[in-house]
């Protein structure tokens, strides 16, 4: 297992889109491992593969109140939605930030699980939330593109500084 290096908005790789798992097998296996690591490391509640440069449709979450929750979709896909509501959301690639998002509340997800099964089920509260939060990465897209181009400017120049001020070219160690 090893922890990976989490990318910061507004680093442009955060803006690809990743591609398809072809197939689940012991490489996308390791990944998921990495991304639960990573995740419970950092702390957060769901991250997706896009965040740590790697440009695949994998997504990690665990919503659980003890953080005994691990759940893995590969080629994650909402097939439904319903009823809107708003929340406040943070993410680990624009930290310190927490600002109010309006999403589905309940959806339909289909995936594959780290076995390469095919899952559908329905999920509502901070899981749908989350679900919709790490698919909107792999699409390139974050919470921030949800608000004003005022708000998004002040974040940008709020996380520059602070990646500036941190080095940032010095290795995290
Ligand atoms: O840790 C996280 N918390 C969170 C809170 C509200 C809505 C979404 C999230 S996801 C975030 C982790 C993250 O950045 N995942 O991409
Ligand atoms: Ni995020």
């Amino acid at each position: 297992m090893a922890l990976l290096k989490i990318l910061e908005y507004p680093d442009p790789r955060l803006r690809t889109r990743a591609a398809a798992v072809p197939e689940v097998d012991d490489r996308i296996r390791r990944l998921v491992a990495d991304l639960l690591e990573t995740m419970y490391a950092a702390p957060g509640v769901g991250l997706a593969a896009t965040q740590v440069d790697v440009h695949l449709r994998v997504i990690v979450m665990d919503v659980s109140e003890d953080r005994s929750q691990p759940m893995a979709l590969i080629n994650p896909e909402i097939i439904g939605r319903e009823d809107v509501g708003s929340g406040e959301e943070g993410c680990l690639s624009v930290p310190g930030v927490t600002e109010t998002v309006t999403r589905a509340r309940r959806i339909r997800v289909r995936a594959l699980d780290p076995r390469g099964k095919p899952l559908e089920f329905d999920a509502d509260g901070l899981l749908a939330v989350c679900i919709q939060h790490e698919m909107d990465h792999l699409e390139g897209k974050l919470f921030v593109d949800y608000l004003s181009e005022l708000k998004r400017q002040r974040i940008r120049k709020k996380l520059v500084k602070s990646a500036r001020r941190d080095g940032e070219r010095a290795p995290a160690i």
